[in-house]
C-alpha cells in the first residue's frame, strides 16, 4: 500500500521549531552535524520489513493478528547483515513495529509481540557483528493499541515504547517516523507529541538521525519510487512540511527539492523496495526489480544528492530470498564496473573563481578517452551551495557539452551519450561563492541491454 493513497486522518502538534543542530540558526549557511554526515557518506542502506504481515501475505495489518502466526523457523539476522555487505550497504534499518502493532521485541507495554524471541535484539546484534549501523521503525499509526486515538495517553505508550527500543540495544544510528496513517475520516484522530517523541530520541541517543517527512535530521524524499528530486537541496524551510503525514503537493514538492534558501540542514533520504511491496509475498518472487532497474535507482538517489535505504524483506522462513541476495550482490558487483576506472584519478583540477557566484573547473585527462559518466561532488562539510553547471569535454581544442544539470550537493551522477575527450571543463553557479568541486570521469560501461538480469 503506498502511503499517500489515503486521506491523513491524524493531525500532529507542529514540530517546527525542534531541535535545531546547534549550527542552524538564521544567517548561518547550514552545515551538516557529524551524525548527518555518517548517515550520508553511508550512501545506502537497506530496510527490512518484517513483522506478521510476512505471514498474513499483507501490507498493511489490522493490529487483529494471533501473535503466534508469527514462526520465522529459520530465522538468521546473520543472513541479512551479510548480504547488506555484499550490497555495500553500512545500515539497515528493521521494522521494530508497523501499523499493526505487532512488535517484534518482547515489549513489557504490549501482548501484541514475539514472547519466545527477541528479533530486535538478534538483529541489533547481527549488525555489530557484522560491523553495520543499526536503525528502528517504529511506527507512530498502531492499530492494535487500545489507547491509540486517546493522545495523551498514546503519547506516553509510544514514548515507553521508543525508551524500550532505544535503552536496551546499544547505539541506533536512525530512527524512521513513518507519516503514514490511514485511519480514514471515520478513524481515531491522534494528536501526536512530536516536540517530545523527537526529544526523547536526542536524549536517548544523541547521535541517532531522524528521519520523517518533517525531518528533524532527515527528510523524506516526496515518493516511494527511488527518485529524489532535480533540484535537491539537503537545506530546508522547516515551516514547509509541519509535520510527518502533512498532505498537499506544496508539501511533496518541498520534500523533493528542499529549498536554496533554507535554514536547516534535512537531506533527503530514497525509500523503496526492491519488490514491488514492502512485506515479502510469494507471488512477487518473480517481481524483484533486475540489476538494470536497480542501477538507475542508484543513479536517481544516490546520484541526486540522496541516500538510498532500498528494502529487501526477509521472508516466512526469516530469511532474504535467494534472488533478492542474488540481486543486491549484482547490483554492486555492476557499480563496481561501472565506476572502476575514474580517468580523472590523481589529474591536477584547476579551479578558476569567475565570479561572486561562479567558477570554472577544468581537468586535463592526459589522453583520449571515451567518456559516458560524470560524477560531482561538493564538499558538503561546508555546506550546498551550486545551483546549476554544465560540462564541456574537449578533444583538439573544440568543446563540447556534454552534460547539463541543477544542484550537486553529495553527489550527481550523470550519464551521457559516450563522447571521446581529452579534458574536461565544469561551470558552475552557485547561490554562495562555490567552493572546490570534485570531478570523476568514467566510461559508458555496461549498457541496460547488456547487463544481467
Ligand atoms: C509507508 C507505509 O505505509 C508502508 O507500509 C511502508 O512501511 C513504507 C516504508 O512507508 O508509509
Amino acid at each position: 500500500m503506498q502511503r499517500r493513497a489515503f486521506t491523513a486522518a491524524a493531525v500532529s502538534v507542529l514540530a517546527k521549531s525542534v531541535l535545531r543542530w546547534p549550527s542552524q540558526f538564521p544567517g548561518v549557511h547550514p552545515r551538516p552535524s557529524p551524525s548527518q554526515l555518517t548517515w550520508q557518506r553511508d550512501e545506502l542502506a537497506l530496510f527490512l520489513h518484517f513483522g506478521v504481515n510476512t505471514f498474513t501475505d499483507r501490507e498493511w495489518g489490522d493490529g487483529r493478528e494471533d501473535p503466534a502466526i508469527f514462526n520465522p523457523a529459520g530465522l538468521d539476522a546473520r543472513q541479512w547483515a551479510r548480504a547488506a555487505r555484499a550490497a555495500g550497504a553500512r545500515a539497515l534499518i528493521l521494522t521494530a513495529k508497523h501499523h499493526d502493532g505487532f512488535c517484534l521485541w518482547p515489549s513489557r507495554l504490549t501482548t501484541h509481540a514475539v514472547t519466545h524471541r527477541d528479533v530486535v535484539r538478534e538483529f541489533t546484534d547481527a549488525c555489530k557483528r557484522e560491523g553495520l549501523r543499526a536503525g528502528l521503525y517504529l511506527s507512530p499509526w498502531d492499530r492494535n493499541a487500545s489507547v491509540y486515538g486517546d493522545s495523551p495517553r498514546y503519547n506516553d505508550f509510544y514514548c515507553d515504547q521508543l525508551t524500550e527500543l532505544l535503552t536496551r540495544y546499544g547505539p541506533i544510528a536512525e530512527v524512521w517516523f513513518d507519516g503514514a496513517n490511514g485511519e480514514g475520516p471515520n478513524g481515531r484522530r491522534q494528536v501526536y507529541d512530536w516536540p517530545r517523541v523527537f526529544g526523547l530520541v536526542r536524549r536517548l541517543q544523541p547521535r541517532a538521525v531522524m528521519f520523517s517527512d518533517a525531518g528533524p535530521d532527515v527528510r523524506w524524499c516526496g515518493n516511494e519510487r527511488g527518485l529524489a528530486g532535480d533540484p535537491n537541496w539537503s537545506t530546508m524551510d522547516p515551516a514547509a512540511v509541519p509535520y510527518p503525514g502533512a498532505p498537499g503537493d506544496a508539501v511533496i514538492a518541498a520534500l523533493q527539492h528542499g529549498d536554496p534558501q533554507g535554514s536547516v540542514w534535512r537531506p533527503a533520504e530514497v525509500d523503496v523496495s526492491i519488490r514491488p511491496g514492502w512485506f515479502h509475498h510469494p507471488a512477487e518472487d518473480e517481481r524483484v526489480k533486475t540489476v538494470d532497474e536497480l542501477t538507475e535507482i542508484w543513479f536517481t538517489s544516490v546520484g541526486r544528492n540522496s541516500k538510498l535505504l532500498l528494502n529487501v524483506p526477509p521472508t516466512r522462513d526469516g530469511l532474504l530470498h535467494p534472488t533478492d541476495v542474488a540481486r543486491l550482490a549484482a547490483l554492486r558487483a555492476q557499480l563496481t564496473a561501472l565506476f572502476a576506472e575514474d580517468f580523472a584519478l590523481n589529474r591536477r583540477v584547476r579551479w578558476r573563481v569567475t565570479g561572486p557566484l561562479t567558477a570554472v573547473a577544468e581537468v586535463d585527462l592526459a589522453r583520449t578517452v571515451s567518456a559516458g559518466i560524470v560524477r560531482l561532488e561538493e564538499n558538503i562539510v561546508q555546506g550546498q551551495r551550486v545551483a546549476r553547471y554544465v560540462v564541456h569535454g574537449g578533444v583538439d581544442g573544440a568543446w563540447q557539452e556534454l552534460t547539463r544539470g541543477t544542484t550537486v550537493g553529495y553527489r550527481k551522477l550523470d550519464r551521457f551519450s559516450p563522447a571521446s575527450v581529452r579534458s574536461v571543463r565544469v561551470t558552475v553557479e552557485g547561490v554562495a561563492r562555490p567552493s572546490f568541486l570534485r570531478i570523476g570521469v568514467y566510461g559508458a560501461g555496461v549498457t541496460a541491454a547488456r547487463s544481467p538480469a
